[in-house]
């Protein structure tokens, strides 16, 4: 599931998904950035500090471009590891990158230098279940199939761990014709962002490993919290969204309030303690 922040990143793990993307879109969206390198990658790092520290599931980052170079791309790698972040994934493109929605100019990196790229990044892993997963813009760009496996081919070779083929088209066809060639050589994951009337059940059954389900809660924050704030203007009266909305409860159960209360009566509560010891001593 795609969060963006540590919020979300808590709700979608206790909503039971087993894995988080740390999206790029939703991190400079929530900062009031565009996805187009705006946010520098100590601010996205930061972030998927914060993600991290909320959660236990692994958190995939999306990594951009790789901020730059093969240079920027391992000290994120490095830094990425420190934080025990599970993976991170990186695309064909040159910095800075624009959102594959948004792009008008969709210009590829070259193959052997985006390869350098991955093998920077594999060389620095500190972790050994560290993933990194290339991303391959290639239809995106509208270059083809051909293409697509070509550069797929060469980044698994570098030493990619997966791949992420992405597709702006509103059907799964050219997906699932590079999923049937790849033939699993390595895990295939897709963001069916724009043929999201696909069921599930076909990338299943297609050879696909993950989905990636980007930006689906972000975009239902904006619609709750626009509709919230027109409600709330218009009604000077928030009576009726009351029963509709998460409850402070609810909130104060997402972030453990209860577990500061006990870890008080634990540490903070000087009496406690002295009973703790003075049973101790009777022992
Ligand atoms: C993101 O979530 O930032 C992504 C996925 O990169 S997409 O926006 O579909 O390109
Ligand atoms: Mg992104």
């Amino acid at each position: 599931m795609g969060v963006h922040d540590a919020l979300s990143a808590r709700i979608a793990e206790r909503s039971g998904f087993r894995g988080l993307w740390a999206s790029g879109l939703g991190i400079s969206s929530v900062l009031g950035m565009r996805d187009a390198n705006e946010a520098s990658w100590s601010q996205v790092l930061a972030a998927v500090e914060s993600m991290a520290s909320a959660t236990d599931v692994p958190i995939l980052v999306d990594g951009d471009s790789g901020y730059g170079s093969f240079n920027n791309f391992r000290i994120f790698v490095r830094r990425l590891c420190r934080l025990g972040l599970a993976g991170v994934c990186i695309e064909d493109r040159l910095f800075p990158k624009e959102n594959s929605f948004s792009a008008s100019n969709h210009k590829l990196a070259e193959i052997d230098e985006f390869c350098g790229r991955i093998r920077a990044g594999k060389d620095s892993q500190t972790s050994d279940s560290f993933s990194i997963v290339a991303r391959v813009e290639a239809l995106v760009a509208g270059v083809g199939l051909d293409e697509a496996l070509r550069r797929a081919r060469a980044y698994h070779g570098a030493g990619a761990d997966a791949i992420l083929i992405h597709s702006k088209r509103k059907d799964p066809e050219e997906i699932l014709a590079f999923a049937r060639i790849w033939d699993n050589r390595c895990p295939l994951l897709i963001v069916p962002t724009t043929f999201w009337n696909t069921p599930a059940s076909v990338f299943r059954t297609g050879g696909i490993s993950a989905v990636i389900w980007a930006n689906q809660g972000l975009r239902a924050t904006i619609t709750a919290f626009s509709e919230t704030c027109a409600h709330v203007l218009a009604q000077e009266s928030v009576s009726a969204l009351e029963e509709r909305i998460a409850s402070l409860d609810e909130l104060f159960g997402l972030l453990e309030y209860g577990e500061l209360r006990a870890a008080e009566r634990r540490y903070n509560d000087g009496s406690s303690f002295r009973q703790e010891r003075r049973t101790d001593e009777f022992r």
